[in-house]
């Protein structure tokens, strides 16, 4: 167990008397060593020395995705080179990655505040750990690995695809927690039911599901195909990763780590704070981080806080599932996506038409993305040798930049919708 009640029962005021002060090093942390926070202080006359309350967060500057992107590989990092111990990367909007550093106790901090989210899902020391998170760039395997191996769990370190595979080690290694996307517990759940295997033979009892959104209805269909409690935990890379907020085995919400981050919810048109109980922005400030400190960081995930005690004793504030996104990101078997990253791969080649769409559909609890690519007319016309070439062409490029295998569906010239305003690029037909 990773229980630290000192933190995660704390009083609103203990909790913020110290996030007062975790902030107050972290705007002097910034300020000293991060250009882009100096000169956007000065420019909005903010002074870092003079912050006396947790009210004067909203006189600081918001963090966007794309001041990041301008600070490519490492403008935001606030320490150097030489301290960071490991780099994780999150796709970008124009085909840019966000690099994200941490510092040894950056590491031992992540790894604590996993821990902590896999306590709150009923783990312990004694569980058999499988984490079919990918690893490498994303910050899903090594993240929940490393929390895994503090709490003592047995961690194995299977990582993505290869179901067969998965499922093979499940029974025979006696896995105890699958860790995992929503939608490919579904389709492990699926296969092993096809292969005729018996769940309820599996020694499975937890399942931590996160990285892209699902409902009450997956969790209700994992639960009864797996038999298991699914519980939901949430986390981006730009912030930490995994561990931000999880869920405990009341399943009402997840508990935010607000002793290492501090959140908002706001309007995202306004940017005015939302009314308790009201849907919003997140919005996250860290506290801890020395690496990669972000101020007032605006996830585009549109959650509500949720008011009320939790009977599992912790006080750490609650956030419903995130129920969306302001912005039109994608994720595609767990993989971020945007729409301009389509449109540049496309923009290289040549024969096609800089109209696009791409269509998301699920089938058997697994995504499919197909894009349809308007060519020229002379093109489409042309024989199918040159048409299947270009298909193969694009579908090459397009895996390189996403990261992820997609259709290609080559369409006439001005067949896809034109709308007088935002034109629509993606018809996301997923039903979770
Ligand atoms: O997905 C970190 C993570 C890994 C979280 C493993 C949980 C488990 P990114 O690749 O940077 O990081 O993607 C972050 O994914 O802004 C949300 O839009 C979405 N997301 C993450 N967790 C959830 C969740 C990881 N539980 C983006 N529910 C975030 C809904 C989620 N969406």
């Amino acid at each position: 167990m990773y229980w630290e009640e000192s933190k995660e029962c704390m009083t609103r005021e203990d909790l913020e008397q110290l996030q007062l002060e975790r902030l107050q090093a972290t705007l002097f942390r910034v300020a000293t060593h991060v250009p882009f926070y100096r000169n956007t202080f000065r420019k909005m006359k903010v002074d870092p020395d003079g912050f006396r309350s947790l009210a004067e967060l909203r006189s600081l500057p918001y963090t966007t995705k794309e001041d990041l992107r301008q600070n490519y590989p490492y403008g935001m990092f606030a320490v150097p080179l030489r301290d960071v111990v490991r780099v994780h990367a999150s796709s970008g909007t124009t085909g840019m990655a966000t690099v994200v550093g941490y510092t040894k106790n950056d590491i031992k901090n992540w790894a604590g505040l996993v821990a902590r989210v896999l306590t709150a899902a009923g783990l312990t020391k004694d569980d058999v750990v499988q984490i079919a998170f990918g690893y490498g760039l994303f910050t899903g395997g090594f993240g929940l690995h490393y929390g895994a191996e503090l709490l003592g769990a047995s961690v194995i370190p299977i990582s993505s695809g290869n179901t067969r595979r998965q499922i093979q080690i499940m029974q025979d290694f006696k896995t105890t927690a699958l860790v995992c996307t929503p939608s490919y517990a579904l389709v492990l759940a699926d296969t092993m039911l096809e292969m005729g295997i018996n769940t309820n033979a599996l020694s499975l009892k937890y399942g931590l599901f996160g990285a892209e959104p699902w409902s009450e209805a997956m969790r209700q269909e994992i639960r009864n195909k797996l038999h298991i409690t699914p519980t939901d935990n949430y986390g981006l890379s730009e912030i930490m990763g995994p561990g931000v907020a999880g869920e405990c085995r009341e399943c009402n919400g997840l508990h935010i780590n607000e002793d290492h981050f501090l959140v908002e919810l706001v309007d995202p048109d306004t940017l005015e704070p939302v009314e308790p109980g009201e849907v919003g922005e997140l919005v996250i400030t860290t506290l801890t981080k020395e690496a990669f400190p972000v101020i007032r960081y605006r996830t585009r995930d549109l959650t509500r806080l949720l008011p009320g005690v939790c009977p599992c004793g912790r006080t750490l504030q609650r956030m419903s599932r995130v129920m969306g996104r302001t912005d039109d990101m994608l994720i595609i078997k767990g993989v971020n996506v945007f729409p301009s990253q389509i449109e540049n791969v496309l923009f290289e080649i040549e024969g096609t038409a800089p109209h696009y769409q791409i269509v998301v559909e699920r089938q058997d609890h697994q995504d499919k993305a197909t894009v349809l690519v308007e060519v020229n007319e002379s093109l489409f016309f042309d024989e199918m040798k040159k048409q299947r070439a270009l298909v193969e062409e694009i579908k090459k490029r397009l895996a390189t930049e996403l990261g992820i295998a997609v259709e290609v569906r080559l369409v006439e010239e001005k067949s896809l919708e034109r709308t007088e305003g935002k034109s629509k690029r993606v018809v996301d037909k997923r039903k979770i």
